[in-house]
């Protein structure tokens, strides 16, 4: 009885550590130091942070300082976690540091995960180990990512490093002069969370009549509607609203005079 009741204990500790080991869990990078502390600095940026539905934007994930004690890294890991209800990633390309054959390395691989608050999660997995012993100083990208915004897709982006998908392990020297693995300080950079999925715009600036042309119509009309003679539609307001301020009003009437007369190329 007693040898039975171990063994159930075993299996449901095994089933609780399987649980865990498998259902990571997105969420937010949260940084520990601030980058002035930092030891080794991560970064992953997008290059575009204002978009629409239908673009594609690029992600550059590198390691950007090494330890300064000079003896390199001898672990990295970096692990980020899209929605695909949100993005389709177009291609993923390995940069120098997860091409470089002295590091025994895994991915960067595209796989699904299995994150609770995603309707579809997927993630970009990578680490890289070479244990301590031979550790060197490696800088660069690591990897880009290109992602296309699904033509549905309109808010904020929900793009996650979660706290243990992003880690790096220095070198030390033990009593005997061996190699061995440290923690270190590590910060990540990012600008994720300025990615907005914007509404497509429908209106072209100084098109106020929307006939695709730029010229006296739209001079005429801006100036009607400054004057209050004319009401427009919401999207002629944003186009007859050329200086942006939230009025339309003579200034407006005459940029487009201008434009119209092709003494300024733009707004
Ligand atoms: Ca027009
Ligand atoms: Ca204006």
């Amino acid at each position: 009885m007693v040898k039975k009741l171990k063994i159930v204990t075993i299996l449901i500790l095994c089933a609780v550590l399987l649980f865990f080991s498998n259902n990571v869990l997105a969420a937010e990078f949260v940084n520990k130091c601030t980058e002035e502390e930092a030891e080794v600095i991560f970064s992953a940026m997008a290059d575009k942070t204002d978009l629409k539905p239908g673009d594609t934007f690029t992600v550059t994930v590198s390691i950007d300082t090494n330890p300064a004690n000079g003896l390199g890294l001898a672990s990295a890991d970096y692990r980020l976690v899209y929605d695909e209800t949100q993005l389709t990633m177009v291609s993923l390309e390995n940069g120098p540091v997860a091409t470089d054959k002295r590091w025994s390395m895994g991915g960067p691989a595209d796989e699904l995960a299995l994150a609770n608050e995603f309707e579809n999660a997927r993630q970009i997995v990578w680490y890289g180990v070479n244990g301590g012993s031979g550790a060197f100083e490696i800088t660069g990208t690591i990897f880009t990512a290109t992602f296309r915004v699904n033509d549905d897709f309109e808010g904020d982006l929900t793009f996650y490093t979660h706290d243990n998908g992003c880690s790096a392990g220095g070198v030390e020297f033990d009593e005997l002069g061996r190699p061995t693995t440290a923690a270190v300080k590590f910060y990540l950079k990012s600008n994720f969370d300025e990615l907005k999925v914007g509404e497509e715009e429908k209106y072209t600036l100084g098109d106020v009549n929307q006939d695709g042309d730029i010229n006296i119509r739209d001079v005429r009309m801006a100036l009607e509607a400054s004057l209050g003679k004319v009401q427009l539609t919401e999207e002629q307001k944003l186009a007859a609203d050329v200086n942006k301020d939230g009025d339309i009003n003579i200034r407006d009437v005459r940029l487009i005079l201008e434009y119209s007369l092709n003494k300024i190329t733009e707004f």
